[in-house]
């Protein structure tokens, strides 16, 4: 092999490593829409082991977005992006809510991750 071809190929194999790692630490990403009183979409698969990002945006005011059993919470501010990465450690049903008072329907404003293993 000519040395030319072979920097060519190591470079190239450098490259694709890096894109891979960065791959695993941010996983997979899904967006979110908050408005009063719903959550688009309301329901979001993951997977156990896997990094989930939650891009969070607000079509209308501020909203807050809790999941209890993964310790997050975080408000949900217009024309901004509010990002929270979760990773699932176990299959189940786990419900995120909207926790900024936003009106009438404001209890009704909540969401579904489904983890499978
Ligand atoms: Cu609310």
């Amino acid at each position: 092999m000519n040395r030319r071809l072979f920097t060519a190929l190591l470079i190239g194999s450098a490259a694709s490593g890096a894109a891979r790692l960065l791959a695993a630490e941010t996983g997979r990403e899904v967006s979110v829409a908050a408005s009063r009183f719903e959550f688009t979409p309301d329901t979001v698969k993951a997977k156990v082991g896997e990094p989930l990002t939650f891009v969070l945006t607000s079509l209308d005011r501020i909203h807050g977005f809790k999941m209890p059993e993964f310790g997050i919470r975080a408000d949900i501010v217009p024309d901004k992006e509010t990002r929270v990465t979760i990773t699932p450690t176990r299959p189940g049903t786990f419900a995120f809510f909207c926790d900024v008072f936003c009106g009438d329907g404001h209890e009704d404003m909540a969401g579904t991750l489904v983890v499978e293993g």
